[in-house]
């Protein structure tokens, strides 16, 4: 009769034995991998809620992924992804290391101790990932290191030769149970060679209650993480001291009304967001400050209700993102309220010879900005509130820089909490550092919303509508063209200002029946035509004419 200490014995150190692999099979090894990776996820976020949620090793990864990616990846996962970026990322990250756990789980199979030992480089890999961000604490070793000892303990369990699941009941009760003939075994009836798929099932079962307790304890650890960080009373409670210096009224004519125009004032929720932020930095304003430091004659610290007390004004402004493809969605137009940045840095007193404003956020990101364009007497904010609310968490909270004219990736810090005044040379910031860039000026552009490309319309009288925006210029003129005939002027909303966008509509006539291409260019407030060549958003904005193209039925 065949017996486990047969078959151990014939099995290389630290291998299951051969009836147990072929029972168990590849499959319930690749769980066993999984399990472990499960509880390793579990573990990691458990503890990041005791340290901080960024340094959780999964999104310690992803963010460093973010960093690491070369350009051409980022943008392209901007445009295609949009504010999904961050999902598919996670969702990339959970099934490349589920594949890699299930197959350290085969391989625990023959090299137990290798596999560990691999658990455990992962582990090492997400402890390194968030020991190098940029607001990086000591405390953010712990999640990795309870991350790789809960993975490498749950394989060991899992993968032991001759399994049984220790103090948990026995799952597989029946006849098959006999008495052990292995003195390693201990005590537990399932641990005999009489039924070889009993083990099997037993690995089986054990993993899956590990990874239903895993997924119990990673969900309670992002809930406790979300509970310990929400600032959303602090927020609520912040108490917006009216303007002292109040918008303009905006002209009643400012937005055309046709259907599938979008409103001229973006709804806040509907606003765009592009950020690098794979958790959301969470400041509670109370604990938040703003030093600005540097090349300057007085360096400040404030905190926020000395911003609140500064006398606030209010600025309307189209936001726009040099990532945003010709026709894009990455633009937004709001009402920002805040305190001068100019006025604050003429308190602090720039010294010559500085370039460039450094912002930095919370949570590193820094985005520099020409100092000449927040002297030049432009209407610059370190904003506190979008649309009459407190900005909201994604969008930067406490505060951020508001600047006309440029890109946010040049202008536009959420989460601020650092500002620098220096030279270029001193320090490049983070787009720059990656080839975008300096300036961030906003290109003309000219979007064509109605009709929707590849919209059936009606033959005769087509209404065309759209939005052009050349930030700080203002917008001229906005002309249509369909099939490449003869360029029409397209009849302008009110003007709100040169740091708004326009809307616009045409009446195409006598649309005859089949496709047509239509196309819009505007001219900005300098008298510049925008180009017809096309050029992509890396590395200073894309140019070049939208078109759609529509079937007239
Ligand atoms: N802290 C931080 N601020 C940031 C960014 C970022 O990644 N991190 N992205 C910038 C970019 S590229 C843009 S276009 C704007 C977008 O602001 P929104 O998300 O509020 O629309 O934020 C800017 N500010
Ligand atoms: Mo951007």
């Amino acid at each position: 009769m065949r017996t486990v200490t047969d078959e151990t014995s014939s099995s290389p150190p630290g291998a299951l034995p051969r009836a147990r692999t072929r029972a168990a099979g590849p499959a319930v090894a690749a769980l066993c991998g999984l399990a472990a990776a499960a509880a390793a996820v579990g573990a990691g976020e458990a503890a990041a809620a005791f340290t901080r949620p960024q340094a959780s090793p999964v999104v310690a990864i992803g963010s460093a992924a973010i960093d690491l990616a070369p350009t051409a990846v980022k943008t392209w996962a901007v445009q295609r992804f949009g504010t999904g970026d961050k999902a598919v990322l996670l969702g990339g990250i959970y099934t490349v290391m589920g594949l890699a756990a299930a197959a350290l789980g085969v391989l625990a199979v023959r090299r137990r101790g290798a596999a560990a030992a691999l658990f455990a480089a992962f582990g090492g890999l997400g402890a390194w990932a968030a020991l190098a961000r940029p607001q990086a604490v000591p405390t953010d070793l712990l999640p990795s290191a309870a991350a790789a000892g809960g993975a490498v303990a749950v394989l060991w369990w899992l993968t032991r030769p001759a399994f049984s699941p220790g103090l948990s009941p026995d799952p597989s009760p029946g006849p098959s149970s006999g008495p052990s003939s292995d003195p390693s075994s201990g005590p537990s009836p399932g641990s005999g060679p009489v039924r070889p798929t009993g083990p099997g099932r037993r690995r089986v079962l054990a993993a899956g209650a590990t990874i239903g307790a895993a997924a119990a304890l990673g969900t309670a650890g992002r809930v406790l993480s979300d509970r310990r960080g929400d600032v959303s009373a602090a927020r609520a409670a912040v108490r917006l001291p009216p303007p002292l210096r109040p918008a303009p009224p905006l002209p009643r004519a400012v937005g055309a009304t046709v259907p599938g125009l979008p409103p001229f004032i973006t709804p806040t929720a509907d606003f765009y967001r592009v950020d690098t932020a794979l958790t959301l930095p969470r400041i509670d304003p109370r604990a938040w400050s703003l030093r600005l430091h540097g090349l300057v004659d007085r360096p400040l610290l404030i905190g926020f209700d000395d911003l609140l007390a500064l006398g606030l004004e209010e600025l309307d402004h189209t936001l726009s993102c040099v990532s945003n493809e010709v026709g894009g969605p990455y633009a937004g137009t709001t009402r920002w309220l805040g305190a001068s940045l100019p006025a604050l840095l003429r308190r602090a007193g720039v010294r010559s010879g500085a370039e460039q404003l450094v912002g930095r956020s919370q949570d590193g990101m820094t985005i520099g900005t020409p100092v000449e364009t927040l002297l030049d007497g432009r209407q610059a904010l370190l904003a506190v509130a979008m649309n009459g609310e407190a900005l909201p968490v994604e969008h930067g909270f406490p505060c951020r820089t508001v600047v006309p004219g440029l890109y946010g990736y040049t202008s536009a810090t959420k989460w601020l909490v650092d500002l620098e005044v220096t030279t270029f040379a001193a320090r490049d910031p983070y787009w720059v550092q990656r080839g975008w860039d300096r300036t961030g000026e906003v290109r003309t552009a000219s979007r064509i919303d109605v009709p929707a490309p590849f919209a059936r319309v009606p033959p005769g009288d087509v209404t065309v509508a759209g939005t052009a925006w050349a930030t700080h210029r203002g917008i001229a003129a906005v002309e249509v063209r369909v099939d490449g005939g003869p360029w029409r002027q397209a009849e302008l909303a009110a003007d709100a200002g040169p740091d708004l966008w326009r809307q616009w509509t045409h009446t195409w006539t006598g649309a005859a029946p089949g496709t047509h291409r239509l196309e819009a260019r505007a001219t900005d407030g300098t008298g510049a035509v925008q180009p017809a060549t096309r050029t992509p958003p890396y590395p200073s904005g894309a140019t070049g004419w939208h078109s759609v193209v529509v079937t007239v039925t």
